[in-house]
């Protein structure tokens, strides 16, 4: 029988990981001062998250063994799973530099903690460094090494052609509602957000157990990209309708003129008043006007309109899991396990 990891398990592998990178420092001769620095870093922003992604790694390997891991396999497992970690803690300290948020994780974002500031953007290359350095310090004998590394790069090269695209959509000094579109959107999502949160652990997970086939990948990929964008939609409704108390984060989607599900559904279905209400108010740096944009997306019934599609999305996703072929080690519970976390997430 398959096991799934707990929140304690997976973080208690990673004081091992940490510390195999500041001694890959101190293995450099950092200074003193410098090693605090990249400590607090390591000890701030890859934690204090729910680690969706890096669990998925050794629950997916464990269901696709179909019983529980030996602590060798938990070990590998993990250490992946915190490589995806490290990819998000990375790809998270830049984005709120970028989208100018306030809070992360139920704290102010790294670049606006006590000294730090622009340093953020050195400390987020760091992170991102410490993926290849465990990379290699786990797997450099492991078959499939070379393809681990490609598939961390090319992950990140995908997530960054997202970020790309979220950012040129939703410029600082002009409001045009005409560059949105559902196109655009699912562009942005299924780069920005499902690569490297649904096809990564999965993906590592085959690679982990060698059973990284093109068939095998590519059903994964045919799931998980959907499966992924359904989550930056729910992404985007809570960044309206969550409680920041409860998602540990402040919404900046309208002040920051993004490109988001909700302003799209509301371009559906506005009379010409609402548009120019829309038009007048979104994506100002001013707390009323935002007040507006959130007054029309209720009388809009957005919320309604959100579980509807929450509905819909997750019967076409049910159906498509239900024609996996697993006949070269795939399993269909492997989908199932990621659906039912997200599956009315609040947080
Ligand atoms: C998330 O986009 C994408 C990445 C690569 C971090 P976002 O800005 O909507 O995320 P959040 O709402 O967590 O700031
Ligand atoms: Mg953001
Ligand atoms: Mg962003
Ligand atoms: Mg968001």
């Amino acid at each position: 029988m398959a096991q799934k990891t707990t929140l304690k398990e997976f973080e208690s592998v990673w004081p091992k990981l940490e510390e195999a990178l500041l001694e890959q420092a101190r293995g450099y001769k950092l200074p003193a001062r410098e090693l605090e620095w990249y400590k607090k870093s390591l000890e701030t922003n890859p934690l204090g998250g729910k680690c969706n992604r890096g669990m998925s790694v050794p629950d997916s390997v464990s269901l696709l063994l179909g019983k529980s891991l030996s602590e060798e396999e938990y070990f590998q497992a993990a250490t992946l799973g915190w490589l995806t970690e490290l990819l998000q803690a990375f790809f998270l300290v830049s984005d709120d530099i970028m989208d100018s948020s306030i809070t992360r994780r139920g704290q102010p974002c790294w670049y606006r903690q006590d000294g730090v500031g622009m340093i953020a953007i050195n400390d987020a290359f760091m992170l991102e460094a410490a993926i290849y350095t465990l990379l290699k310090k786990y797997f450099r004998s492991h078959p499939r090494y070379v393809d681990l590394i490609e598939l961390f790069h090319e992950v990140t090269f995908q997530t960054e052609m997202g970020q790309l695209c979220d950012l040129l959509t939703a410029p600082e000094d002009v409001v045009n509602l005409d560059n949105f579109s559902l196109e655009k959107y699912s562009f942005i999502v299924i780069y920005k957000t499902a690569y490297y949160s649904f096809y990564l652990p999965v993906a590592l997970a085959l690679y982990q157990l060698n059973i990284a086939t093109p068939k095998n990948l590519k059903q994964a990929e045919d799931i998980l990209i959907p499966l992924g964008e359904y989550f930056q939609v729910q992404d985007d409704y809570l960044d309206n309708f969550g409680l920041p108390e409860h998602i540990g984060k402040i919404g900046t989607d309208i002040m920051d003129n993004k490109c988001s599900w909700l302003v799209n559904q509301a371009l559906k279905i506005v009379t010409p008043e609402q548009r120019t209400i829309l038009e007048e108010n979104y994506g100002r740096k001013d707390k009323d006007k935002e007040a507006v944009i959130k007054k029309l997306y209720d009388d809009l019934n957005l919320e309604q309109r959100y579980k509807d599609y929450e509905e819909k999305v997750v019967g076409d996703i049910r159906a498509k899991i239900a024609q996996i072929d697993e006949s070269e080690g795939l399993k269909k519970e492997v989908f199932e396990a990621f659906l039912g976390k997200i599956y009315k997430r609040s947080k």
